[in-house]
């Protein structure tokens, strides 16, 4: 069984653009997972922190076997291994952060997973290249596109495209090639 989801990329220290890649590389290793599309890269203006420090953010769809819970962890194991510790303040600044934003349509409330991210919707850092790779995507819970949910947004946090996507959909027998 093949599900498609969708994880959120980002990071804020150190070389925060190899950072993200080398997390979507890392998730092209996960077992059943392909990764199908990757967005462009985007230097973003921290939201809710008291940081400085910009990000880079990026968006990732993968058709996974692994259930949500597993892809958690899976998830958890590589910002782990890139060197986020494991007790730290919230919004600390982090090496990688992985997000999953969405899988399939379903919606969980537990308490280690919450889907769809529930704070998704109100993040331009997370519209913007989401929008790049799924604008027709409906938020099963408000029912809006994520084309319509970024027209809507209200963050005014300055996101700034460094990169450009491969709009292509990567065929059933490879992985999108992490540039
Ligand atoms: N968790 C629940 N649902 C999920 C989910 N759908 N995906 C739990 C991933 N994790 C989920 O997350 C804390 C716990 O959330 C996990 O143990 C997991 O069981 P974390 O990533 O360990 O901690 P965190 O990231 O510090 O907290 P949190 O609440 O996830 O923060 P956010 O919402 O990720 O915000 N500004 C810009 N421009 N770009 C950013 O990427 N990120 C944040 C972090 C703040 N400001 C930012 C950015
Ligand atoms: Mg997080």
């Amino acid at each position: 069984m093949t599900n498609r989801a969708y994880i959120g990329v980002g990071s804020n220290q150190g070389d925060k653009e190899r950072n993200c890649r080398r997390a979507v590389s890392r998730i092209g290793t996960f077992p059943e997972t392909r990764v199908r599309q990757v967005s462009s890269w985007f230097a973003t203006e921290p939201w809710g922190a008291p940081s400085g420090e910009w990000y880079v953010n990026g968006v990732v769809a993968v058709d996974t076997g692994l259930e949500p819970d597993i892809l958690l962890q899976h998830c958890q194991t590589v910002e782990r291994e890139m060197g986020r510790p494991a007790a730290r303040p919230r919004w600390a600044d982090r090496v990688i952060d992985l997000d999953i934003l969405f899988y399939d349509d379903r919606v969980l409330e537990g308490p280690d997973l919450i889907i769809p991210h529930p704070e998704l919707h109100r993040r331009r850092f997370v519209l913007a290249p989401l929008c790049e790779i799924a604008p027709e995507l409906k938020h099963p819970l408000l029912g809006s596109s994520i084309r319509d949910l970024l027209a809507r947004v209200e963050d005014d946090k300055r996101v700034r495209e460094i990169t450009a996507h491969d709009a292509r959909e990567a065929p059933r027998s490879s992985t999108v090639p992490v540039r």
